[in-house]
């Protein structure tokens, strides 16, 4: 069985179901300001990428001055704290807690890699730090998804080489970067979300160190 040195996670959508929450959040703005917005473009377009990239495919090309973006990048995250502040390690996927302590008791070292800049606030409101032998968010680098700079510098906090690293994604813009790392990429979702894993499972949840290893 193939057996990495660390596995690197992805947070929003893979350990819990935040994307549902940024979602929620980029719909308010855009029923804000009049804009159509919809779950599928949101899963299509939005999905693991940042909040700057998020805004302009939300514009849809309407001319918005920088002053403007700012002040609606900052409202859409108001409204993404306010969503997430009630959150409780309940809102962990089932069986996450027993994945980490399995694949930690195999040896194996565990990371995050998310473009969140919330990731902090999610992890400890989750009470999941201490199951990360490392963490990189969306202030560990400037450029992010599908960009690998993310993935690579979460292989660094655990000082193992990109190429015994495992990626794991619910984004395509996640997985493309984890393959431009270097990495051995699992998608978790629909099987047509993605180009380039090389394994997807549909959710990791109740799943073990060797479902997601076979
Ligand atoms: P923020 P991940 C990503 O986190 C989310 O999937 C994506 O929807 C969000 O726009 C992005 O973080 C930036 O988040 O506005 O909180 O900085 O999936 O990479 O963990
Ligand atoms: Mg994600």
């Amino acid at each position: 069985m193939y057996k990495p040195q660390a596995i690197i996670f992805d947070l929003d959508g893979v350990l819990t179901d935040t994307s549902e929450y940024h979602y929620q959040a980029w719909k308010h703005l855009a029923d804000d300001e009049g804009i159509s917005f919809t779950h599928e473009e949101n899963d299509a377009h939005l999905r693991g990428v940042g909040r700057r990239e998020s805004l302009t495919y939300l514009l849809k090309g309407r001319a918005v001055s920088a002053t403007q973006q700012t002040e609606m990048m900052e409202r859409k995250n108001r409204y993404y704290n306010d969503l997430i502040k009630q959150m409780t390690p309940n809102e962990i996927i089932d069986g996450g807690i027993q994945l980490l302590q399995e694949i930690r008791a195999a040896g194996i070292k565990t990371a995050i890699a998310s473009a969140s800049k919330n990731c902090m606030i999610v992890l400890e409101l989750l009470d999941l730090v201490r199951y990360f032998d490392g963490i990189a968010d969306g202030y560990s680098v400037v450029h992010g998804k599908p960009a690998p700079d993310v993935f690579v510098y979460a292989a660094g906090t655990v000082r193992v080489p990109v190429s015994a690293c495992l990626g794991v994604e619910d984004a395509d813009a996640g997985i493309e970067a984890i393959k431009a790392a270097g990495m051995i990429a699992l998608g978790i979702g629909p099987r047509e979300r993605f180009q380039q894993a090389d394994k997807v499972l549909p959710t990791l949840a109740r799943q073990h160190l060797q479902d997601i290893l076979d």
